[in-house]
């Protein structure tokens, strides 16, 4: 007899998007072969925990009936392309979301394995390498990850991608992208040559070269990326290894033109916006909070149901946020009032009344399905926040936004090295507190303390709450402050995004 292998099944789901129909399928795969549980996760896409092996493949199949692929979701190929869910539609948003498609489509492993293995589809003649002309046999070194940001939001932490492109928009025209290469999270404990890096903004390019542009880099990485230690395969370890204007160079070579000189450009916060927000067509667009990306139907808190019962009514789409939120997105004027009473019915209307840090709080899987994980992450966040909510009241910030980020190991899934205040697992309830990023995703924390418990964590903050409440000028933001102030210890690696 077999033992009951579980498996988490991830989504390809390009900028997020997905129609009623879709939510409706993932709701169905949910609710029959996974845990009863959809997880948003921080590339904008749904987990599903606890699929059983023998229901992974008809998961899969009723994912591909929807329209939706998990190819190329993990592995070391291009991921989920994610895209600004800002949901001011105007038409530069559009066709941002327009060159995420067309990068995922581009970027998308030829293979028909994938087809074969879980579709049934019948085996064709011809080898890997002749139908996987940009990944070739050995695919790449590492994965690799695009996102598409549209300032002034910048919600995809755009830094933290091996590539991510940054809509240039001028009087409502996309003029082209900045291109940043070589940013990403993970680290590994104990090992000092693995370290959270910024993306390097190397210039700015045209839309008719972005794809291009990503299959020059993606190129050059496969070529050049290391494929002797795992831990150091990243681009970020290949842009420092040879130097960005000598990557810059060599890239422009294999493009056969050069970058022009990156544009200007503002980010003014990497969070999301709940609440209503009218388009510029006149639809109207509704960002609600979930707690760590989980659905779920709890005791008081049916929001699974709640989320099927919109879906089956609503006439827009849905859209998935890189900080693990939703928008019900494209509802027209007169449907609405509707949407309002099935969000308050089913208790999904908890963005009304939240405090500034839990607007920002982002807290990865961790316990107990990922297997990395060294300490609980969304486990803990329903503990941690009411302590931290006591502690800002008590200094009377309980309103300030602030950015909390909780991993459960230092890969890094809710790209805690962008938390104003992050919490890095080291071992069951310890932690790395990490403090003094800025709040548009454009500067890394630093380690302020290491391994400690609740109790320490609490105490640090507590105190240093204590000064922000004292000592902040106007209008200025947590992490902001602790760098002014010089409550941070100096960086080990660069903390700031370098334009080249
Ligand atoms: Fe991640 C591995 C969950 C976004 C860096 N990540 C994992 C695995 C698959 C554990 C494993 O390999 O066994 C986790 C599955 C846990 C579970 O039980 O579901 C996992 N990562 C997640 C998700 C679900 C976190 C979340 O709470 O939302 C995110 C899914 C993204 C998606 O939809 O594709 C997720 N992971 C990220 C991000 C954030 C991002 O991409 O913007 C990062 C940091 C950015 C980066 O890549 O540098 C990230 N995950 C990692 C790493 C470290 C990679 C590295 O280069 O060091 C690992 C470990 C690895 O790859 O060896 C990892
Ligand atoms: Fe797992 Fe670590 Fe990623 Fe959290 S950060 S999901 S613990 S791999």
């Amino acid at each position: 007899l077999e033992p009951a292998y579980q498996f988490m099944v991830r989504a390809r789901l390009a900028g997020g998007v997905l129609s009623p129909a879709q939510w409706l399928s993932f709701d169905h795969i949910a609710r029959t072969w996974a845990n009863n549980t959809l997880r948003i996760t921080t590339r904008q896409t749904f987990q599903l925990h606890g699929v059983l092996k023998r229901n992974l493949k008809r998961s899969i199949a009723a994912m591909n009936q929807a329209l939706v692929s998990t190819i190329a979701a993990c592995g070391d190929v291009n991921r989920n392309v994610v895209a600004s869910a800002n949901p001011v539609a105007t038409p530069a948003h559009r066709l941002a979301y327009h060159w995420a498609e067309q990068l995922s489509e581009h970027l998308k492993p030829k293979t028909r394995a994938y087809h074969e293995i879980w579709l049934g589809e019948q085996r064709v003649a011809g080898g890997e390498e002749e139908s996987e002309p940009l990944y070739g046999p050995t695919y790449l070194p590492r994965k690799f990850k695009i996102g598409v940001a549209v300032p002034p939001t910048n919600d995809i932490d755009v830094f933290a991608q091996d590539l991510g492109f940054i809509a240039i928009i001028e009087h409502g025209q996309l003029l082209g992208f900045n291109v940043s290469v070589g940013g990403g999270m993970g680290a590994t404990q104990g090992d000092a040559s693995t370290y959270p890096r910024l993306g390097s903004v190397l210039g700015f390019v045209l839309p008719e070269q972005l794809l291009r542009t990503a299959v020059g880099v993606i190129e050059l990485q496969r070529d050049l990326g290391d494929r002797k230690e795992r831990k150091h395969a990243r681009l970020k370890y290949t842009l420092d290894r040879i130097g960005p204007p000598v990557f810059k160079a060599e890239l422009e070579q294999r493009l056969g033109f050069a970058l022009q000189p990156a544009r200007a450009y503002r980010f003014d916060h990497n969070g999301d916006r709940y609440g209503w927000t009218e388009g510029d067509d006149g639809n109207w667009h509704l960002t609600l909070q979930i707690e760590s990306g989980r659905l779920a139907d709890l005791p008081g808190q049916p929001h699974l149901s709640g989320m099927r019962a919109i879906a089956q009514e609503h006439q827009g789409d849905f859209r998935l946020t890189c900080n693990q939120n939703l928008i019900i997105a494209n509802v027209p004027p007169a449907q609405r009032a509707r949407i309002d009473a099935l969000v308050t019915e089913y208790k999904l209307d908890g963005y009304r009344r939240l405090s500034g840090i839990r607007r920002h709080a982002v807290a990865c899987v961790a316990l107990p399905t990922c297997g990395l994980a060294m300490a609980e992450s969304e486990r803990y966040l329903p503990q941690l926040l009411p302590k931290l909510e006591a502690l800002l009241d008590r200094h009377g910030l309980r309103d300030e936004p602030i950015l909390l980020r909780l991993s459960g190991c230092p890969n890094g899934c809710s790209r805690p090295y962008l938390g104003e205040i992050a919490l890095i697992g080291r071992a069951i309830g310890r932690y790395d507190l990490r403090l003094g990023a800025d709040f548009a995703g454009q500067r890394l924390n630093r380690t302020v303390r290491e391994n400690i418990d609740e109790a320490q964590i609490l105490h640090e903050l507590d105190a240093l709450f204590a000064r922000y409440a004292g000592e902040r000028q106007a209008q200025e933001r947590f992490g902001d402050f602790l760098l002014r102030s010089g409550l941070l210890p100096s960086a080990r690696h660069a903390v700031d995004v370098e334009v080249l």
